[in-house]
């Protein structure tokens, strides 16, 4: 590793040697490519039912599922598929179809309220809805909404029926007689959209992060270098178990588990919802010994009655990210482990496919999230975007290949959030004289609960919905387990009689529970710019 970090311009330089150019393949190519090496391994396995797949059928069932993405369901390229389901072991097969098939794959969080699934469904353009048999109810309400009908698939996961005007997964992709010649017309580049989440980015509303074959590609070759990569070869005698209870729908888990992890021959332990008892379970059950983790996973395994070195002795590497750790849950979790093993944060966003930063082996130090990744270069600057040096805190500038292509449809957004070709993460950092990065803080309005985005300007969307109330604003504040909560400030009309449980109330059933309100304080004037803008850091005081 080369520990000269900065150059005279003030860019912080990776450590590592450069990836290799990408070639003209897709993220479809890149995840199978050594598929003859493991085809009888497990490729995902449910940690509740044990349900699952070997790398064998997982290619055949998405293969057949693909060509009915084309011929039943009339899927053509560029196509937007939207994707709303928990951790299920079939995930991997629906993502790896729609690649297969020339679609987009859209994820939509598996809780989202039928308000919130309307408005993704519209702005992604997506053609069919992928998802479980009971949230079809919430589907259905959000075409009401939207005034649209799109057709549903749903994976059933338990035996149950298939709804009414549902296709079953199953179907599409146990369909051994389905004519596969009609996948030979699908036409990819590496440069092409594979995958659009949605991020509020710096402010705003959620937006489609347009991320290519290439940007995740390439995440998945920076996450092999050899000082910082989280797992072992696959062998005639070794596979890794990595523990997938981060959700699918969130790039980090996307990216860095599912697609990632498959490309390199891992057991994907499914886990379709956080239940404390079963997942402290599933550790020692399936010999995890890969996990990813958000902060309230580290305090629930630094916390829970059965964290014991026993339960946590087939761990090797434990990986942080999506906010800032708390050092005293860190410190006991690890003494809970009672042995050495890899613990340290990476850093990312949804809009560099995610992973930016991660801590190397070596690296002792939970505070810092590392080094940039191979191929990477980031810049810490001033408001006025002027270079700074080692250990000033400014706002964390990122270039790379990993590095989203833009928002869709969106070019206002896209000309705030890149400075010429550095893309603004909106997080305030500090470097030190080697490279290695902390994340101190966030200037952009986005609230993170629990690590999941919570947008202030859609809850102000929300509130400014409701008849009594003029004037909205939303801001985070600190909260001991979940990192931070919303807390709203209302005008209301003089005339109206509404009190905060009413207003909650009326936001809390048109969003998914994590981003729920329950602290609202009364004001006379929302504190603005003169162009209009929030004042947040007034509220904030
Ligand atoms: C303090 O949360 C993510 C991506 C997380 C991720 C990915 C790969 C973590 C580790 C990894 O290896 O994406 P978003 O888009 O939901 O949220 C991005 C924001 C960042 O801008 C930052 O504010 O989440 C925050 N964040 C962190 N904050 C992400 N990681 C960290 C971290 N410490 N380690």
């Amino acid at each position: 590793r080369n520990h000269s970090a900065w150059t005279q311009d003030g860019i912080i330089k990776t450590p590592y040697e450069d990836i290799k150019e990408i070639p003209n393949i897709t993220l479809y190519d890149y995840v199978w490519q050594n598929l003859d090496k493991w085809p009888e391994r497990t490729a995902s396995i449910c940690s509740v039912t044990g349900r699952g797949y070997t790398y064998e059928q997982a290619f055949k069932l998405s293969n057949a599922f693909a060509a009915n993405l084309r011929k039943k369901l009339k899927i053509r390229d560029g196509d937007s598929i939207a994707v709303m389901l928990p951790n299920v072991p079939d995930f991997p097969l629906v993502a790896m179809g729609i690649l297969e098939a020339g679609g987009i794959i859209t994820t939509i969080n598996p809780i989202y309220t039928a308000h919130e699934v309307q408005r993704q469904l519209l702005m992604s353009e997506a053609k069919v809805v992928i998802t479980l048999p009971n949230i079809v109810g919430v589907i259905k309400e959000a075409f009401d909404i939207a005034k649209i009908n799109l057709p549903i698939i749903a994976v059933k996961v338990n035996g149950e029926t298939t709804p009414n005007g549902t296709i079953a997964f199953n179907e599409l992709s146990e369909d051994v007689h389905v004519d596969k010649s009609c996948l030979k017309e699908v036409r990819r580049t590496v440069n092409d959209l594979c995958f659009l989440p949605y991020s509020s980015g710096t402010t705003g509303l959620p937006k489609g992060v347009e991320l290519t074959n290439k940007n995740i590609i390439s995440n998945c070759e920076q996450m092999n270098e050899p000082d910082i990569k989280c797992h072992s070869e696959t062998t005639a005698t070794h596979q890794d178990a990595v523990l997938a209870i981060l959700p699918f729908f969130h790039i980090y888990s996307a990216s860095v588990i599912m697609f990632h992890k498959m490309a390199q021959g891992i057991k994907l332990v499914t886990m379709p919802k956080l239940q404390p008892d079963e997942f402290m379970q599933a550790l020692e059950k399936f010999k995890i010994n890969v996990l990813f983790c958000a902060p309230p996973l580290i305090f629930l395994m630094a916390s829970h009655p059965l964290a014991s070195k026993e339960v946590y002795r087939y761990l090797e590497m434990v990986i942080n990210g999506a906010a800032p750790i708390s050092s005293s849950d860190a410190d006991r979790f690890m003494d809970k482990v009672q042995r050495k093993i890899r613990f340290g944060q990476g850093y990312g966003l949804t809009e560099t496919s995610p992973v930016v930063c991660m801590a190397p082996k070596d690296c002792e130090d939970y505070s810092v999230v590392g080094p940039a990744l191979p191929s990477t270069q980031l810049k810490i600057v001033d408001s006025e975007l002027k270079p700074l040096g080692p250990n000033q805190l400014g706002e964390l500038l990122i270039r790379g290949p990993q590095v989203m292509k833009g928002y869709k449809d969106n070019p206002e957004a896209n000309d705030a959030t890149f400075a010429d070709d550095w893309f603004r993460s909106g997080d305030v950092a500090s470097s030190d004289a080697k490279g290695y990065i902390k994340i101190v803080d966030r200037i952009k309005e986005l609230i993170k609960v629990k690590g999941f985005q919570v947008p202030p300007a859609e809850l102000e969307a929300v509130l400014r919905e409701h008849p009594s109330i003029k004037d909205a604003a939303v801001i985070g504040v600190p909260h001991p387990t979940k990192g931070e909560t919303p807390k709203a400030f209302v005008v209301i009309d003089r005339e109206a009689k509404v009190d905060v449980k009413e207003i909650c109330d009326y936001v809390n059933k048109r969003v998914a529970p994590y981003k729920q309100v329950n602290d609202v304080v009364f004001l006379d004037s929302i504190p603005k710019t003169a162009s209009g803008k929030i004042l947040r850091k007034d509220l904030k005081a």
